[in-house]
């Protein structure tokens, strides 16, 4: 019955991008991915040609040989290498911007961006997503639903976390800012199991691993993207499913940071992309 409705309703396919990581690593896919249909279709093509065309007619005939034609063996040499250097070339210019997440991305203060920097914790078997306190100190943190200004460079450190421990660990001091100090304080802690955190239409996959502070970053374009674990972390694994909710930044402003009690209400009409907004 899920899995049905999943098929029916849910966009689960990187190939609809949301941002621009997931626009180059698409670019990289799609290269790939031509390439060898072409070569395939073309070695193809000549095996079956050479087949018919160069085969043995008579019993008492030796059916052509090719060994010693140096233009063919140079030709089958340096075609695959160049175009083995082409994909790498193309893969390699484009793994910095996918890989190094942008400066301040992990620094809320930094990027003076309140909320662009996000914690995500792993449990058996929900995702939490943490984005800070209160003035009064009382963290701000949503459930299976998380919220990102749009196109905004947005950082995640990404932890894992179980009872005894919980998801209102005090930061480790000596941090390089609140955000990381908060997820050190988590992943001191030890908690958990591995999990791994995908949104398919945003990003790649990084794991939650516990003890362990794992950093992944993205941009996301308005609209609502699914997300998932994807490592097999225990019997309630496929309940590990989440949305990402790309709002405008006023309205995220007020969907995560506008209430006093610090609690984000998933109904209110700030938290969705309704509406004609
Ligand atoms: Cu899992």
């Amino acid at each position: 019955m899920n899995l049905l409705a999943q098929a029916c309703c849910v966009d689960t396919s990187p190939l609809h991008s949301g941002g621009p990581v997931d626009d180059r690593m698409q670019s990289i896919y799609t290269a790939v991915f031509w390439s060898s249909v072409v070569l395939g279709v073309l070695v193809t093509a000549l095996i079956v040609y050479a087949a018919f065309r160069f085969r043995r007619r008579h019993d008492s005939d030796e059916p052509r040989q090719f060994h010693g034609n140096t233009k063919l063996e140079i030709g089958w040499t340096i075609l695959p290498l160049v175009v083995f250097l082409s994909l790498f070339g193309f893969t390699a210019a484009n793994m910095p911007f996918i890989n190094d997440i942008p400066k301040g991305a992990l620094d809320a203060a930094a990027a003076g961006n309140q909320g662009s920097v996000v914690t995500v914790i792993g449990q058996q078997f929900s995702w939490t997503f943490d984005y800070g306190t209160t003035s009064s100190g009382k963290r701000i943190q949503s459930f299976a639903t998380l919220y990102v200004p749009e196109d905004t460079d947005t950082g995640f450190y990404v932890v894992s976390t179980d009872p005894p421990c919980g998801t209102n660990e005090q930061p480790v001091s000596g941090a390089a800012n609140p955000e990381r100090g908060y997820a050190q304080g988590i992943a001191a802690k030890g908690c958990g199991v591995n999990h791994s955190w995908y949104v398919p239409s945003l990003a790649g996959q990084i794991n939650a691993i516990p003890g362990q502070v794992n950093e992944i970053w993205f941009n996301a374009r308005q609209g609502s993207y699914y997300g998932q674990c994807t490592e097999l972390c225990g019997v309630g694994h496929k309940e590990m499913t989440f949305t990402v909710v790309a709002l405008p930044a006023n309205k995220f402003q007020s969907c995560v940071f506008g209430s006093p009690d610090g609690v984000i209400s998933a109904s209110s009409p700030s938290c969705t992309n309704g509406g004609g907004s």
